[in-house]
């Protein structure tokens, strides 16, 4: 049976007619995803014709979901809140903090020793709480939510932007950061820009070579890293019936690739089949019981361009095989064009090392078509060429690959199988010989390929590509091998053929597991004790953040000038830092050092101020506060794309920055930015970036009379004695306002508890 059943029963008792009268408001027929946000108003408010992209509207989310990454952050501050026990049902998941070495038991038993600190607040904070907690090495979180939680209809959060992931299963489900968490599991409404739409109809049927991922990557060349933002992209079609309910949950996922809000499916068999092969027949029951509520009005996608503001159409029957990368994961090349994109640019074309799984791609039925491919290797007398690895999503997909014999045929082709975890896709993998920075390709079927994520070497080239895909460009040792039509010389010199991989959607046998890793929550946690120590270098117990002092800010220095692509790992990078995230004065000791500086084009180099050298930036930011001086931060497009991580702007927070100014923001980060009471802002005129200098000191005028559409000056006091003002705009509503004025959004609870 399914968990909280209850709550998945009143989200579909109120849902018909909830979903009429918002018809009935808007004279309409609906999308599926207005459906689900007017079905989780808060409150049950009347619906509104809000604005798409523009209004601010409360929500009532079924649950929240949270990593050990980011749950650290998020429960020290729900520890704040002064409740008993969390408002909504909510989950831990070990996941983002074993390192991928040697193999899934040894790593899994290294990271229970390392991290023992951690789990054991987690899990305490857990039991304490009513929060259900998922130990370590039971599985990635998007996974295991997928398999438990996710159900048609519903709308979660999560404090990890691949949450998206749970739209394969017709939920709308969205990354956050830890302070929106904490909001709902304190009971508090949740907010949200209401959602621009974005349709995407997929026709025809996948065949051969081409998987869901395929689709996604598609998409991303055709979006880019910014053109989902502030959008739920709602994805329909033939195409999308044919295709698997985990297929489904791989275009979701990486639907955080383009910025969206978050992507979703309307409810179908494949969801049905999927929620019965995973012990909820019951959900799958209640869903078809308001069947016609889970998915858009028919009308709706028979002229999507009246209803959605940008409709794409992908033909599945001539899609082809994508690799996405390097460096970014919009840059798409059809695998026919990799010969000439791969000598165009120089990228190197050998295949060190393939690596399948993760949340993105690590189904069953991803996982027995990439076999599919690693048996034809003995069969065809081929040998291996690069190395391979695979971190499974969850116990339950590990345990039931292991029992169909999927392991040992990995095992014939040398690979690695590591811990349920995110492993080398979260930059924890001990690769060897990184640290020599070798310039050298990698083919992966993760989500992002940002510089060093996956082992740290800034010449490492990641490409993202399907399993299918990937486990074949490790067979051929070959970026530009085009398993369509080329061929591969086998041990006997003879020249053979790959055929194209086939795999099962769902296991025959059924999903099998002995210990999936769940521990349930005490009934009245009001004994159980959480132990922060003082001298602990991994957990620090939070200090409110300073009010606003009331005026305008004067005399800011520039702390940095980013120049390009900042994503968070930019800001707050992740690999060895991640081990504290529970500490906000260790970890802002990483603070921008993955920006590249506009004016040495370096990165962690920026000129202090104060001594008119140049040194680190956490340093430089350091030796700001200690004189009391606050500063800016600087950056250009889609600032803080990438992770919800709250760190990348809590750091700047802790250690005294004031505002960030950019061209333009990813949403979790602008809204992390908000909650812990900085200023984010953007310039009115992007070409005013290039006013900035390096020595420039910044006023920020306007604050005293700070509202919402209403612009700000920044004067930019530059060291020849000339001045300039320049007018900077904001996204703050009412609400944000009161953030900023006290502090941080923490800091009202905190004062609603007193
Ligand atoms: C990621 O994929 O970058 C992460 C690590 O899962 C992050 C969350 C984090 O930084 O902890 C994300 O995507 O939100
Ligand atoms: Fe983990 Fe990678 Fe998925 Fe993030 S994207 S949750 S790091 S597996």
């Amino acid at each position: 049976m399914a968990f909280d059943i209850e709550v998945i029963k009143s989200v579909y008792a109120r849902m018909p007619e909830r979903v009429e009268a918002a018809r009935k408001m808007l004279g309409r027929p609906l999308t599926l995803s207005e459906k689900i946000l007017f079905n989780h108003l808060w409150d049950g408010a009347a619906p509104q014709n809000y604005k798409r992209g523009a209004d601010y509207v409360d929500f009532a989310p079924d649950r929240v979901a949270m990593q050990d990454a980011t749950a650290q952050m998020a429960l020290l501050q729900f520890m704040q809140a002064g409740r008993a026990k969390v408002a909504v049902p909510s989950t831990v998941h070990c996941d983002h903090l074993i390192t991928a070495q040697n193999g899934a038991d040894t790593d899994l038993q290294v990271a229970n020793t390392e991290s023992k600190e951690v789990y054991d607040f987690l899990a305490s904070v857990s039991n304490k709480y009513g929060i259900g907690f998922w130990k370590p090495g039971a599985g990635i979180i998007h996974q295991v939510v997928l398999e438990n939680y996710a159900f048609p209809g519903g709308m979660m959060i999560g404090t990890d932007s691949h949450t998206v992931n749970a739209g394969g299963l017709g939920m709308v489900a969205i990354g956050v950061g830890g302070a929106d968490a904490c909001d709902v599991m304190a009971g508090l409404p949740w907010e949200l820009k209401w959602p621009k739409l974005i349709g995407v109809k997929l026709t025809g049927k996948l065949n051969g070579w081409t998987a869901p991922k395929d689709v996604i990557l598609k998409v991303a060349g055709l979006l880019t890293v910014k053109g989902g933002t502030g959008a739920i992209v709602e994805y329909f079609g033939e195409g999308a019936i044919n295709m698997s309910c985990t297929g489904k949950g791989t275009i979701c996922n990486m639907g955080a690739e383009i910025g969206a809000t978050t992507s979703t499916f309307g409810y179908d068999d494949s969801m049905a089949r999927y929620l019965s092969a995973t012990g909820r027949a019951d959900v799958a029951e209640l869903a078809n019981q308001v069947r016609e509520h889970l998915t858009a009005d028919p009308e709706v996608y028979n002229n999507p361009n009246d209803y959605f503001d940008q409709v794409i159409e992908i033909d599945l029957n001539t899609l082809e095989p994508h690799l996405n990368g390097p460096f970014t994961p919009d840059l798409a090349t059809p695998i026919s064009k990799m010969k000439e994109m791969a000598a165009e640019h120089g990228w190197p074309t050998r295949v060190e090392v393939g690596l399948i799984g993760s949340c993105t791609n690590s189904s069953y039925e991803d996982i027995s078509r990439a076999v599919s491919l690693a048996k034809q290797v003995a069969d065809k007398n081929l040998k291996t060429k690069a190395e391979f690895t695979i971190t499974p999503g969850s116990e339950q997909v590990r345990y039931t690959i292991e029992r169909d014999g999927f392991l040992e045929i990995f095992d014939q082709i040398g690979a690695k199988v590591f811990a349920n975890a995110c492993g080398p896709c979260i930059g924890m993998w001990n690769r060897l010989g990184a640290e020599k920075q070798e310039k050298n390709t990698i083919v992966h079927s993760f989500n992002r390929n940002f510089a060093k994520r996956a082992d740290g070497n800034p010449n490492t080239y990641a490409f993202v590509g399907s399993p299918e895909l990937v486990t074949a460009l490790a067979i051929a040792g070959d970026l530009t091998f085009n398993p369509l039509t080329d061929t591969l010389i086998n041990e006997n010199g003879e020249a053979v053929k790959l055929d194209p991989p086939t795999g099962d959607e769902l296991p025959t046998k059924g999903f099998a597991v002995e210990d999936a890793g769940y521990i349930a929550p005490a009934e009245d946690g009001s004994g159980v004790k959480v132990n922060v120590s003082p001298e602990s270098n991994r957990l620090q117990l939070l200090d409110p953040f300073a009010a606003w002092e009331g005026s305008d800010l004067k005399g800011l220095k520039l702390l940095i000038k980013a120049k390009g692509k900042c994503t968070t790992d930019h800001i707050s990078m992740a690999g060895p830092w991640l081990k504290f995230r529970g500490h906000l004065d260790n970890i802002s000791n990483n603070m921008l050092i993955g920006a590249v500086n506009f004016f040495n084009e370096k990165t962690n180099e920026v000129k202090n101020q104060l001594t008119g050298n140049y040194e680190a930036v956490p340093a430089t930011q350091r030796a700001y506060k200690a004189a009391g001086i606050g500063s800016i931060v600087v950056g250009d497009e889609n600032y803080g794309e990438g992770s919800s991580r709250e760190h990348a702007a809590m750091e700047p927070r802790h250690l005294g920055v004031r505002a960030v100014l950019v061209k333009s923001f990813a949403r979790i980060h602008e809204t992390n930015l908000k909650k812990q009471g900085m200023l984010a802002l953007t310039f009115a005129d992007k070409a005013d970036y290039d006013k900035i200098q390096e020595n420039d000191t910044i006023d920020i005028i306007g604050l005293t009379e700070f509202a919402p559409d209403k612009s700000l000056q920044l004067v930019l006091n530059h060291d020849n004695g000339t001045s300039e003002t320049i007018t900077v705009n904001h996204s703050y509503n009412a609400q944000q306002i009161e953030w900023f004025k006290e502090g941080g959004a923490l800091n009202i609870i905190r004062k609603s508890v007193k």
